[in-house]
């Protein structure tokens, strides 16, 4: 793990880099979007994943501020992307830390305003069901008022969490991401398949869509496409790539 500092230094030295992996329609072919994932570029050690950093700040000031420089880096992505014809939604992860600050709704709309060129649905936030959700009544307000602002908000890894089913009810979100866990083991083990199938079912229930994680073969897709799942994510469309690559990549993939 790096030091507070060291990341500190980081930040302000601009050695952080946002990869986007894309999500796919696997019924139309249609490149529907992507999730940024951040990467430190280290000067010495080379691209270093989340794991080596976002731990040592989560409770921290720090990981609030990084936090919000994901937002601002996507949000420019966006209007670039934008700019040069391609029109791609990405969301990004958000902390329960950093979605529970009492001023985060208000950063968020001033993070949308200085990029007046971006739709607020193309931004896109996944916000992990997590038992740092003291007050669920709490997050649940929160996500209105992002989606108030035309932001998406989807619940990341769903399925792993404590209490799913109560999130579902309560949080207004439009997607839920099937955990990747879920998936790798669809094809041999049955009950996976029918946590998939569930996790499905759900979301038609209540009206959300759902996008499956982890999609690393083509069986994998051509078995969630019978299930009536067609978004997909995952090393067997595409791994995360450097934002310079995703027009091309987006390109050769229609
Ligand atoms: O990017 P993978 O490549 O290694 O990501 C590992 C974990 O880090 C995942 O759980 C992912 O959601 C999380 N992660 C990636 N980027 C970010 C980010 O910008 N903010 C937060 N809070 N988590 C992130
Ligand atoms: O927690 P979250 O779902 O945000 O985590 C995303 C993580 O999953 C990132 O580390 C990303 O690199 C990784 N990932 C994306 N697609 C695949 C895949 O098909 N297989 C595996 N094993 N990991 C994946
Ligand atoms: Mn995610
Ligand atoms: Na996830």
């Amino acid at each position: 793990h790096a030091s507070l500092e060291r990341i500190r230094h980081a930040l302000a030295n601009n050695e952080f880099v946002l990869y986007y992996q894309p999500k796919v329609n696997m019924r139309t072919g249609v490149v529907v979007g992507a999730e940024a994932l951040i990467r430190w570029q280290h000067p010495e050690q080379g691209l270093l994943p989340p794991n080596v950093f976002l731990p040592v700040i989560e409770d921290h000031p720090l990981g609030v501020e990084l936090g919000e420089w994901v937002i601002d880096t996507a949000l420019r992505q966006i209007a670039a992307w934008h700019a040069s014809g391609l029109n791609l939604a990405v969301s990004v992860n958000i902390g329960a830390r950093q979605l529970q600050q009492s001023d985060f709704v208000e950063r968020l709309r001033a993070l949308l305003h200085a990029h007046p060129h971006v739709k607020p649905s193309r931004l896109g936030l996944e916000v992990l069901e997590s038992s740092a959700f003291e007050d669920l009544s709490c997050i649940s307000t929160v996500i209105a008022a992002c989606r108030a602002l035309g932001v998406h908000v989807d619940l990341d890894d769903f399925g792993t969490g404590y209490s799913s089913l109560t999130y579902l009810k309560r949080l207004p979100v439009n997607a839920l991401k099937i955990d990747q866990s879920f998936v790798r083991d669809m094809l041999d083990d049955p009950e996976d398949l029918a946590i998939v199938e569930s996790v499905l079912g759900l979301a038609a229930a209540f009206r959300r869509q759902a996008i499956a994680e982890g999609v690393e073969t083509c069986e994998h897709g051509l078995r969630l496409l019978q299930l009536g799942c067609k978004l997909a994510q995952g090393y067997g469309i595409a791994r995360p790539m450097p934002a310079a690559a995703l027009p091309e990549w987006s390109a050769s993939w229609q």
